[in-house]
């Protein structure tokens, strides 16, 4: 069988790990499919790719910003071109379906003519000194080296959410891809280098996050971590960063849902609803996860909602008829079975799959089930804990104020939904779900580019990408200049 070798990408030369080991990157649909050899990194790349960085840095950051933006812009072009190449790449390491991974690419596309953009305006603020003679403003400064860790289920997205406004702000970067897709990650910097990225300005290092993105965050010379994970993996970072006061940004877990008030357009609720729970094979930290009823739609919807998830085709993500790809790798397919358990045991009605599919054309893949249970109580740990896969629960209410409750009853805030036709409740919604994002009469999933992304309590810390990654990638210096030709004394010399 033959695959292609990847390397690592160091000041802009493709070299093997110094260990010479490697990584397989295997199909979800078909684990017989070999996608590519990746490299298995350790701290000693993490060493070389972050001593190019600093190296790249020395220029890049004086390299005026229009001028980084134009290679963004271009970077965007090129990745237009290709979508529909590195689209099926992508289905075939992470086997989300092809309109899907069509749209994590898109989603690239935008992000870059979105930040390019900022080349342009990266603003400043100018103020009134409170002294004579004297001028104040306020600089966006790139923030140095920064390291960027980023998941599977995003391969493409994720990553230039994180990388365009590092760049454009005048940062290098060493990105560590997911280690089950690192090829579409590769894709997008290839983009970029085509594009005319300076060599060293971005490195890849690929491994694992205990090999590699310990050591990257450890680097005394990483000057700030990006990190899309889960909220486990997310405290480890927040930790090991905290010992070097670096700056963190966390995105991480989430526990969705979906309200449907009983005056809500019931067959829209439901589209939504299979969208959100099932799109991404329920892979997607925006993931509808729960789905809360009120208690006069909650028999019809939950029968026409069991109904339609037994009928989604699930298979192969390059198969145009396929709605549902596989899991990404069989320690997902494990999680989404350990829930299952959980779930029975505390008492949930298991109304559709609940198992792994593993016969006939599933047989050499990670393929679950659309799992759905009913009868859910807040209190279950189904209903609190994050499964990252198909699998969603259905909980009954009788109130308005019951259901925000419940939506808030959780240790993540990160999308939220209410269909609803009553605009007083859509609008008491949007102030009293905890979440950074909130949407009426739409799925929790399909975040754009431009608006900030991100959540509240465990779901974050604080930062947005989107609108707000260039908080994170700058830091502020404040300028005066006294041109009084004298002392001027702040605070002292007052004319009182
Ligand atoms: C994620 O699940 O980690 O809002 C990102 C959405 C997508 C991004 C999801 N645009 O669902």
């Amino acid at each position: 069988m033959s695959y292609p070798a990847f390397q690592n990408l160091i000041g802009g030369q493709w070299l093997p790990a110094v260990s010479g080991r490697t990584i397989l990157n295997l199909n979800p649909a078909d684990h017989r499919d070999v996608v590519g050899e990746f490299p298995s990194s350790h701290a000693e790349d993490v060493d070389l790719a972050v001593a190019a960085a600093k190296k790249a840095y020395a220029t890049w950051r004086l390299v005026p910003a229009p001028r980084r933006a134009e290679i963004l812009f271009r970077a965007g072009i090129l990745l237009q071109e290709r979508k529909e190449q590195y689209a099926r790449d992508m289905t075939r390491e992470m086997g989300k379906v092809l309109t899907e991974t069509r749209g994590d690419v898109q989603e690239a596309i935008d992000e870059a003519f979105y930040v390019a953009g900022e080349g342009r305006r990266l603003f400043g603020v100018t103020t009134p000194s409170e002294l004579p003679n004297k001028f104040a403003m306020s600089l966006r400064m790139p923030v140095g080296v920064v390291g960027l860790i980023t998941p599977w289920n995003f391969p493409m997205a994720i990553p230039s959410w994180k990388l365009f406004p590092a760049l454009v702000a005048g940062n290098t970067c060493v990105l560590k891809p997911a280690t089950d897709t690192p090829l579409s990650t590769y894709n997008l910097v290839q983009a970029l280098m085509d594009a005319g990225l300076p060599p060293g300005v971005v490195n890849i290092v690929s491994g694992t996050g205990s090999a590699v993105g310990t050591p990257l965050v450890q680097h005394p010379d990483v000057r700030a971590i990006s990190f899309t994970g889960s909220s486990a993996v997310g405290a480890q970072v927040a930790a090991h960063a905290a010992a070097a006061f670096k700056a963190v940004s966390l995105e991480m877990g989430g526990k969705n849902a979906q309200i449907v008030m009983d005056d809500a357009n019931l067959s829209l609720a439901l589209d939504g609803a299979l969208w959100g729970a099932f799109g991404t094979t329920g892979q997607r930290c925006t993931a509808t996860s729960r789905i809360l009823l009120q208690k006069g739609i909650a028999a019809q919807f939950t029968r026409e909602f069991v109904a339609r998830a037994g009928r989604l085709r699930i298979g192969n993500g390059l198969d145009a008829s396929v709605e549902v790809g596989p899991q990404v790798n069989p320690a997902q397919i494990e999680t989404s079975a350990k829930y299952v358990e959980i779930a029975l045991a505390e008492g949930a009605k298991l109304l559709a799959g609940g198992h792994a599919l593993t016969e006939g054309s599933y047989a050499h893949g990670t393929y679950f089930a659309p799992t759905v249970f009913a009868g859910v109580t807040p209190a279950m740990r189904i209903a609190r804990e994050e499964v990252f896969g198909p699998v969603v629960s259905l909980i009954e209410f009788e109130t308005f104020e019951e259901a925000i409750h419940i939506a808030n009853a959780i240790d993540y805030g990160l999308s939220t939904a209410l269909y609803t036709k009553d605009v007083n409740r859509a609008f008491a919604a949007i102030r009293d779900l905890e979440a950074g994002i909130t949407y009426i009469n739409a799925p929790t999933i399909g975040a754009e580019v431009h608006l900030p992304f991100g959540g509240v309590k465990h779901t974050g810390n604080g930062h947005r990408e989107g609108l707000g990654a260039l908080e994170f990638f700058t830091t502020w210096k404040a300028v005066y200049v006294d041109y009084s030709d004298k002392l001027q004394r702040a605070q002292i010399d007052t004319t009182e």
